[in-house]
């Protein structure tokens, strides 16, 4: 009997049951976040779905939106086939057509664009799905265009250079033997379940928790020993007042700072401007509990911050925030020490593994260059820094056709509900591109907008290769049959890359092969891989845990080798963008504080702080995780809606300089009063529309999702 076989028998005793246990991933959220799961199939249909207990990252959990796997998949608007737009675009008119044809006319189509433009002119965009992007992104490439982008550019690319031009390289949190964990805006229980066990071993062992959110979380109220309720988007002054008071106190680690870091006379005068008052009066807390959580994350050492993947860098000011409070981490001794933030690059995918792939040359090796990318001349730090063009320049270009036209989008995932102005976004595409083709599991908003539409299949019906944390590599067989006529992303590209004769070798001979060379060297194959049922092997070569000490041992991998309060890299900069090579502190409405927007539009708006059941867009209509929270709601707190005469369940306006929506009130006593919080990503209510296109964080090009000015109305009960 195989092992699944007796795990079978041991779930469902008993002869010829017809079912069969398949080992998979759900690949609902982040590729960092991937369970393992088991698929029971009868008759070639998936009728339950558990968690793997021997997977070495989910250890059988699963969370609500993997437990709702199943109804994702089986969902009514599921694409079908391909798809040829029949009405106008929009409008959602289709007529079913062949994968050859399909194939055909993409091929010709780009191939058009390409010879009466540049093949710069076609951009490739892909939305959350992490996991075809190797093969995509060189895809790119090999066509002949510069221009790839991602959602990075507005998820945690931002954090990622903030690193870079700053320790050159991340850091991830040594919760193991930390003894003091700062948890800056850190919402485990909500963006990352299986992180909250590592804070609660840590507390069980004697540790301290500091928590610094905007809302009273589930994080704030379990684990805190210290919450600060922050005023959002002032994070930033927070970390130069904690600074200012770890130097003047003597708590900093000056033998530290001396060997290890460049710049810190510039970096204490900069600090100097922030005493304890004035950062009172900033971020809205109580000076003796700045002074507390100040106290205790430099003297309860070793100490850990958590970096969170979004929520600082969605302000305009959020780049030198993220920069201020990683300075902590140096100034205190904390940084690449044990119980810190330790280095641990990622081996594939975002994902740190302990061992080394070549996946980057893969995805920029074919470079073409020949033209500047999109939003290259707006954000040059961000040019110069990551190797996909700013997508948040896309909507400007396209409209304005500089510096050059952009004529054709070949979407992945694309959703245009990620964009700020998401209805501006697609009016341009609608006006502008002679050819849009977009590869989606769900017909969707930005589907609708589409020239051809091609069905994606899901994760539970594809091959994937994965890396996880531990050092282990997973390539999954499918589980069932793709769906209808879906196919998987990676063969898509592949074929595309036969029918138009692209000149790559790796991409015609498909992803298995793409995949074999990029591993090549780690100790396993994708031969090796495809006998484990699915599940993870570890990795002969992988190095885990990391260990701390690299950079202090070899140098930072900055230009002055140390770690750089004082940034060489910014410095470099045309002075003509003004970016300070110092974590310097502005506004995080610095461009909305004319008296009239501040009178019209009074309060502080959040977008997208994450909840359990919802995962951007794609849960939205996923009715199991919709049941949850039927309707958008807009948190408003309850000394503001008694002011404005707002009721619990009542119909609001939400509006902004760029546009108005309407959602459900829900009053609460976990924001400040002045703070409105609403989720991103629903078809009606969508938020982002009230998200200025040029609102954006001049260092990275972010857009400032969780901190815009707004107004709160009270609305007729009809919508
Ligand atoms: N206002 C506001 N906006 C935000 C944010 C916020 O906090 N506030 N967060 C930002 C962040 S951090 C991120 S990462 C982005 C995420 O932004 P999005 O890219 O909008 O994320 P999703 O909606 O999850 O996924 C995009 C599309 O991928 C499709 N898809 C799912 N699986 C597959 C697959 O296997 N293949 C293909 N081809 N398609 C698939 C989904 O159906 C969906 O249409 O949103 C950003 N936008
Ligand atoms: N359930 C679920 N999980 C997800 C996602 C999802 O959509 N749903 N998305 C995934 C993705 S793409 C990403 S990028 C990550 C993001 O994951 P995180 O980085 O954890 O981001 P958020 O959960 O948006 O924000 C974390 C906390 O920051 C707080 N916050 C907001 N503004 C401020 C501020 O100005 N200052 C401070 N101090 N706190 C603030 C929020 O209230 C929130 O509790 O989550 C991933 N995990
Ligand atoms: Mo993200």
């Amino acid at each position: 009997m195989t092992e699944l076989e007796k795990k079978l028998k041991a779930k469902i005793p008993g002869e010829d049951t017809g079912i069969e246990i398949r080992h998979s991933l759900c690949a609902i959220c982040s590729p960092g976040h991937h369970c393992g799961v088991d698929c029971y199939v009868k008759d070639g249909k998936i009728v339950r779905v558990e968690g793997t207990p021997e997977h070495p990252y989910n250890h059988g959990k699963l969370c609500t939106k993997g437990s709702s796997l199943r109804n994702y998949i089986y969902r009514e608007d599921r694409i079908r086939t391909p798809l040829r737009r029949v009405g106008e675009r929009g409008e959602g008119k289709f007529e079913p057509i062949s994968w050859d044809e399909a194939y055909r006319i993409i091929a010709e189509e780009l191939n058009k664009v390409k010879e009466r433009y540049s093949p710069h002119a076609v951009t490739f965009t892909s939305g959350y799905c992490k996991w075809y992007r190797p093969i995509f992104h060189r895809f790119a490439h090999v066509f002949g265009s510069v221009n790839f982008s991602t959602d990075d550019c507005c998820c945690s690319a931002s954090k990622v250079i903030a690193d870079k031009v700053t320790a050159g390289c991340g850091a991830g949190p040594d919760m193991g033997h930390a003894n003091t964990f700062l948890g800056w805006n850190y919402e485990g229980y909500y963006s990352g379940h299986l992180s909250v066990g590592g804070v609660q071993k840590l507390k069980e062992r004697g540790g301290k928790v500091i928590i610094i959110d905007i809302r009273y979380t589930p994080a704030a109220k379990n684990l805190a020993d210290i919450y600060l309720q922050i005023r959002p988007g002032t994070d930033g002054a927070l970390a130069l007042g904690m600074a200012k008071l770890i130097i003047d106190n003597g708590w900093a680690d000056m033998d530290y700072v001396e060997k290890y870091t460049y710049g810190f006379e510039q970096y204490k005068a900069l600090v100097d401007q922030y005493p304890l008052d004035k950062v009172s009066q900033i971020t809205g807390l109580d000076p003796d509990d700045i002074y507390a959580a100040t106290k205790l994350y430099a003297t309860n050492g070793p100490a850990c911050c958590n970096y969170s993947a979004s929520a600082l860098v969605h302000h305009i000011n959020g780049f030198n925030s993220h920069r201020a409070i990683l300075c902590l981490s140096a100034l205190t001794g904390n940084f690449d020490r044990a119980g810190g933030n330790v280095p641990n690059p990622p081996s594939y995918i975002h994902k740190p593994a302990g061992f080394k792939t070549k996946e980057h040359e893969f995805r920029s090796e074919r470079y073409p260059g020949g033209q500047e990318r999109i939003g290259a001349r707006r954000f040059p730090l961000w040019d110069q820094q990551f190797d996909e063009f700013q997508g948040m320049d896309l909507l400007r270009q396209l409209e304005t056709d500089d510096p050059y036209p952009v004529r054709a989008i070949f979407g992945m995932g694309m959703n245009a509900k990620m964009y700020p102005q998401t209805d501006r976004l697609l009016r341009a595409m609608k006006e502008k591109l002679d050819f849009f083709v977009e590869v989606d599991m769900f017909m969707t908003y930005t589907a609708k907008y589409a020239d051809i539409v091609l069905p994606a299949c899901s994760s539970l019906e594809r091959s994937e290769l994965k890396a996880y944390q531990g050092g282990y590599l997973v390539y999954t067989q499918p589980a069932i049959q793709p769906l209808y006529e879906s196919r998987s992303d990676v063969d898509i590209l592949c074929d595309l890359a036969r029918v138009m004769d692209l000149d790559d070798a790796y991409l015609k001979a498909g992803y298995e092969a793409c995949m074999d060379h990029i591993i090549e060297g780690c100790g396993l194959t994708v031969a090796d891989l495809k006998k484990n049922d699915s599940l993870p092997m570890k990795v002969p070569t992988a190095k885990w845990p990391a260990q701390p000490g690299g950079c202090l041992k070899n140098g930072f991998k900055t230009a002055t080798g140390k770690f750089e309060f004082y940034s060489t890299a910014i410095a470099k900069i045309d002075p003509k963008y003004g970016l300070d090579p110092l974590p310097s502190y502005y506004d995080s409405l610095a461009d909305q504080n004319d008296p009239e927007t501040k009178a019209a539009y009074p309060f502080y708006l959040c977008t997208g702080a994450r909840l359990a059941h919802a995962l951007h867009s794609r849960t939205h209509e996923t009715p199991w995780l919709r049941s949850l929270c039927p309707e958008p709601l807009c948190e408003l707190n309850v000394e503001d809606a008694a002011r404005l005469g707002i009721q619990e369940g009542n119909l609001v306006a939400l509006s902004s300089p760029y546009g108005e929506i309407h959602a459900k009130a829900t009053l609460t006593h976990k924001t400040q009063p002045g703070v409105v919080l609403m989720l991103h990503g629903y078809t009606k209510a969508n938020v982002n529309e009230l998200i200025g296109m040029d609102h954006l964080d001049p260092y990275s090009g972010y857009p400032g999702f969780k901190g815009m000015r707004c107004a709160v109305r009270k609305c007729q009960e009809v919508q």
